[in-house]
C-alpha cells in the first residue's frame, strides 16, 4: 500500500516541500509540495532522485573497518568503542590539537548533526577543524562579522519585491541559490521581469542564469574585485550615495576607493569603463536594488574583498535593510543565538600561520598539517559528511596525508574517494529515515518560513541516525576524558526536544506541535527591516571601512591586466558537488565532465573540438575531453569539480588563497591545455 509523505528536501539549500509517495521502504514518485510558502511547489531532478539515494545498493547500511582483504562488516557497538578509544588515545598521546575534524556540506544540512555534532566536536577540542567552509563562503561570513558584528547576520536579497537585482558569480537557475535560499528561482526571476524590474549577471561564463538575465557581462575570473570597488567608486564619485544614519566611514572608504576608476578596471576585467559607469548608476538610482554575490566571487584571490564590496554597495545606495534591498531574515529559530558572533584570528595554523575564523582553520593548510612533524602534528581526524578528496586544493596530496593518519574515521553513507582511505566509516540513516528542521537555511532564505517533517521511511532496528552516533560517541569518549555534565545530559536529548525548546525561545514563538500540525510549513511573511536594533556590533552601528579591509586594498591596486587561461568551476542541474554522480537517473546522457573552452582560444592552442586534451596547472594536471563554447569567456576554461579521476581539484593550489580570509582560491587558476 502507497502512502502520502511530506519531507523537506535536504539535498541543497533551497529546502524545497517535497510529497513523496512511499511504499514499505521504498519510494515510488516525489512531486513538489504546492502548499510550501517557500518553495511553492517547486522541486529539481535531485530532488526526485532523492528516494535513490537511500535505495543505493553501495550505501553502506553497517559500520565497516578497513582489514588487510578488504571493508569488513563490523558492529555498532565494537565500531563505535574503538573510534571513541583511538581519538581519546591520540589526544592522551600527541595532544588535544592532534586530532582533526572536517565537516563537510551536508553537515549543515542535517538537523541531527547540527545538535549533537556540535557537542561532540566540541568535546574533542582540537584547534585542527575544518570544513567546507573555506572552499566556499568564509568571505561572506567574515564580512557579516566585520560590518554587522555576527558571522551568521548576512543580508538576504528580496529577490520577490527588488526593482533591480545585480549578481555576481552566482548561477541560482542551477544551484537554486546559495546564501540566498531561493527554490523556483525560474519564477521569481519570471515575477521580477513582469514587475519592469532589471536582472544584471557577471560571469566568465554565459550560464543558465545569465541568459535569461536582461544584461550579463564576461568578468575575466578573479577580477571582481577591481569591478565591485570601481562601481563603489562610481556611485560615490558621483554623489549617488545615500547610506542609511547608521553607517559610518563613508568619508573613510570615499577616499580608499579613490583610484579604482572604471578606467583603471576596465583592461583587467574586461569590462569596459562606460558599462562599469552605467551599471553604478542604474542600481544606485532604481527604486529598489539589491547585489548578490556568490561562490564565483568567494573562491577566488579577493574573495573578501568582493563579499564586502558587495555589502558596501547595497549600504551606500540605502538597499541595506530595506524592502527589495538585503535584509536579514527573522527564523523561527534564532541562530544568531545557538552560534557565537565568529572571531578572527585568535591562533593561527601550525605550519603557516594562516588565521583562524569562528574556531576553524582553512582546510588548505590541512594537507601540511598532516605531513609536517613536530608538537601539535595532527595525527587522527574525524571526516563527516565531507570528500575533501574532491573538493579541495590538491585533493591528490590530502588523500596521500589522509593515508599516513594513524586513525581516520569517517561518518559517511558510502566509501568515497575520502572515507576509503579511514579505517572505519560509520554510516547514518538517510534524510528520508530522519526527522528534519532546517535550522541553517530557513534563516537565509528569501522569505521567512518554518517547516518540519517527520520521517518518510522508518529506520532499521539496526541503523543509527547521525545524532545517535554522535551520542553514542559522546558518551564513550566521555568516560576518557573529562566532560562537562552539561554536555553529556545534553548529548542524551532528542534533536525535536532541543528543537521545540529553541522554537519556543524563538522570535514567532512556535512549537514543535504547531508546525506537526502544518506539514507543509507555516509562513512567517516577507523579509522586514530590523536594523539598527539587530545589529550585533558594540555601538549598533555599521562601520563600512573596516581597517582589515582598507589594508586589503593594496593587493587589489596591485592588479594589471593580464592574460593566459584560467580554470573557472561549473555546477550542473543534475549533480551534487562530489556524491551524487553515481545515481543512475541523474546521470543519463552525455558525460558533462568535459572542460569548456572558446573556440579562439581551441584554434590558439592547437586543440579540436571533442578530443582529449591536458591541462596542467601548478599542482598537476587532469586528462579530459574539450568542448568548443562561446558561453565561455576567451581566455577561461571551465571544468565541474567532484568527478574522480577528473577531479578539478587535482588543479587547484593549497599554496594560494584570498589573502585575507585564507579562503580557497578556486576559481581563476592558471592552467595550460595542450594536446594530448
Ligand atoms: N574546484 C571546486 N571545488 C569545490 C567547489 C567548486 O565550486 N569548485 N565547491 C565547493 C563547495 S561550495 C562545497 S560546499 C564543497 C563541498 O565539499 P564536501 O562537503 O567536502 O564534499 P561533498 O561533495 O559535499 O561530499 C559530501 C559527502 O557527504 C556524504 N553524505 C551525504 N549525505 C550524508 C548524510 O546525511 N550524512 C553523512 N554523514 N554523510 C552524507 C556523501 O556521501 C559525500 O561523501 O566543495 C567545494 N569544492
Ligand atoms: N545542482 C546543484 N546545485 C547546487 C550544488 C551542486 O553541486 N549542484 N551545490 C550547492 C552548493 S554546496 C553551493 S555552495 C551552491 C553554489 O551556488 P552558486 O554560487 O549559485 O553556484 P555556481 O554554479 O557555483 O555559481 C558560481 C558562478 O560563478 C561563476 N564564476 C566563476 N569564477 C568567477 C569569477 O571569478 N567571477 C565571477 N563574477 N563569476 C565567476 C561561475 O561561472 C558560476 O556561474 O550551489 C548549491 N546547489
Ligand atoms: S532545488 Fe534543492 S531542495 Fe529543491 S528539490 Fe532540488 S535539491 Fe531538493
Ligand atoms: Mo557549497
Amino acid at each position: 500500500m502507497a502512502s502520502t509523505r511530506l519531507i523537506t528536501c535536504n539535498l541543497c539549500e533551497a529546502c524545497c516541500g517535497l510529497q513523496v509517495e512511499v511504499e514499505q521502504d521504498r519510494v515510488t514518485s516525489v512531486s513538489g509540495d504546492p502548499r510550501d510558502p517557500l518553495s511553492r511547489g517547486h522541486l529539481c531532478p535531485k530532488g526526485v532522485a532523492i528516494g535513490d539515494v537511500h535505495a543505493d545498493g553501495k550505501r553502506l547500511r553497517t559500520p565497516v573497518r578497513k582489514t588487510a582483504t578488504g571493508w569488513q562488516e563490523i558492529g555498532w557497538d565494537a565500531a563505535l568503542d574503538e573510534v571513541a578509544t583511538r581519538l581519546a588515545d591520540a589526544r592522551e598521546r600527541h595532544g588535544r590539537n592532534s586530532v582533526a575534524v572536517y565537516l563537510g556540506n551536508p553537515t549543515a544540512h542535517s538537523l541531527g548533526a547540527l545538535t549533537h555534532g556540535t557537542a561532540f566536536f566540541g568535546m574533542l577540542r582540537t584547534r585542527n577543524r575544518y570544513s567546507a567552509t573555506s572552499v566556499d563562503q568564509l568571505p561572506h561570513h567574515l564580512a557579516a562579522y566585520l560590518l554587522y558584528g555576527h558571522q551568521l547576520l548576512l543580508p538576504i536579497p528580496d529577490i520577490d519585491r527588488t526593482d533591480h537585482f545585480l549578481l555576481v558569480g552566482g548561477n541560482p537557475l542551477v544551484s537554486n541559490g546559495s546564501l540566498m535560499t531561493v527554490p523556483d528561482f525560474a519564477n521569481r526571476r519570471k515575477e521580477l521581469r513582469a514587475r519592469g524590474g532589471k536582472f544584471v549577471v557577471l560571469d566568465p561564463r554565459r550560464t543558465e542564469t545569465a541568459k535569461v538575465a536582461d544584461e550579463h557581462h564576461f568578468v575575466r575570473p578573479g577580477t571582481d574585485a577591481a569591478l565591485l570597488l570601481a562601481l563603489v567608486r562610481t556611485v560615490l564619485h558621483e554623489g549617488l550615495a545615500t547610506p542609511p544614519p547608521y553607517v559610518d566611514g563613508v568619508a573613510e572608504l570615499t577616499e580608499a576607493v579613490a583610484g579604482f576608476t572604471p578606467e583603471w578596471a576596465a583592461p583587467i576585467t574586461g569590462v569596459d569603463a562606460g558599462t562599469i559607469e552605467r551599471l553604478a548608476r542604474e542600481f544606485a538610482t532604481a527604486e529598489r536594488a539589491v547585489a548578490h554575490g556568490r561562490t564565483g566571487v568567494s573562491m577566488q584571490r579577493h574573495g573578501a574583498v568582493c563579499q564586502w564590496a558587495v555589502q558596501v554597495l547595497n549600504a551606500i545606495t540605502g538597499n541595506l535593510d530595506r524592502p527589495g534591498g538585503a535584509l536579514a531574515t527573522r527564523p523561527a529559530v534564532d541562530i544568531l543565538k545557538m552560534v557565537g558572533p565568529g572571531h578572527f584570528g585568535v591562533w593561527r595554523s601550525r605550519v603557516r600561520g594562516l588565521p583562524e575564523f569562528a574556531g576553524e582553520l582553512p582546510v588548505s593548510v590541512l594537507a601540511e598539517e598532516i605531513e609536517t612533524p613536530g608538537e601539535g602534528q595532527v595525527k587522527a581526524a574525524v571526516v563527516h559528511a565531507g570528500n575533501p578528496v574532491l573538493s579541495t586544493p590538491d585533493g591528490k596530496r590530502l588523500a596521500k596525508a589522509l593515508g599516513q593518519l594513524d586513525f581516520l574515521v569517517a561518518i559517511d553513507i558510502k566509501v568515497t574517494e575520502t572515507s576509503e582511505h579511514a579505517d572505519i566509516v560509520l554510516p547514518p540513516t538517510t534524510l528520508l529515515e530522519r526527522d528534519h528542521y532546517d535550522l541553517i537555511f530557513h534563516a537565509l532564505a528569501v522569505r521567512d518560513t518554518a517547516r518540519y517533517s517527520p520521517p518518510a521511511i522508518a529506520k532499521p532496528a539496526d541503523a543509527r541516525h547521525d545524532w545517535e552516533i554522535f551520542r553514542d560517541l559522546g558518551l564513550r569518549y566521555a568516560k576518557r576524558v573529562k566532560t562537562p555534565l552539561a554536555t553529556r545530559l545534553r548529548l542524551r536529548l532528542r534533536p525535536t526536544v532541543l528543537l521545540d525548546l529553541l522554537l519556543r525561545v524563538g522570535p514567532h514563538k512556535l512549537t514543535l506541535r504547531k508546525l506537526r500540525k502544518n506539514p507543509s510549513g507555516v509562513d512567517l511573511g516577507p523579509l522586514a527591516p530590523s536594523f539598527p536594533h539587530r545589529l550585533r556590533t558594540k555601538d549598533k552601528r555599521v562601520q563600512i571601512a573596516p581597517e582589515m579591509m582598507l589594508d586589503a586594498l593594496a593587493a587589489v591596486r596591485d592588479m594589471t591586466a593580464e592574460d593566459g587561461l584560467l580554470l573557472i568551476g561549473r555546477r550542473h542541474l543534475r549533480a551534487n558537488n562530489s556524491w551524487m554522480n553515481d545515481v543512475a537517473r541523474l546521470t543519463r546522457g552525455r558525460p558533462r565532465h568535459h572542460l569548456l573552452m572558446h573556440p579562439k582560444d581551441l584554434a590558439d592552442n592547437g586543440l579540436v573540438d571533442g578530443a582529449d586534451v591536458l591541462v596542467r596547472s601548478a599542482v598537476g594536471s587532469v586528462r579530459v575531453p574539450v568542448t568548443a563554447s562561446e558561453d565561455v569567456m576567451p581566455g577561461v576554461v571551465s571544468l565541474p569539480h567532484g568527478y574522480r579521476g577528473t577531479s578539478a581539484n587535482d588543479l587547484t593550489d593549497p599554496a594560494v588563497v584570498d589573502e585575507v580570509s585564507g579562503n580557497a582560491v578556486l576559481n581563476g587558476v592558471p592552467v595550460h591545455v595542450t594536446p594530448v
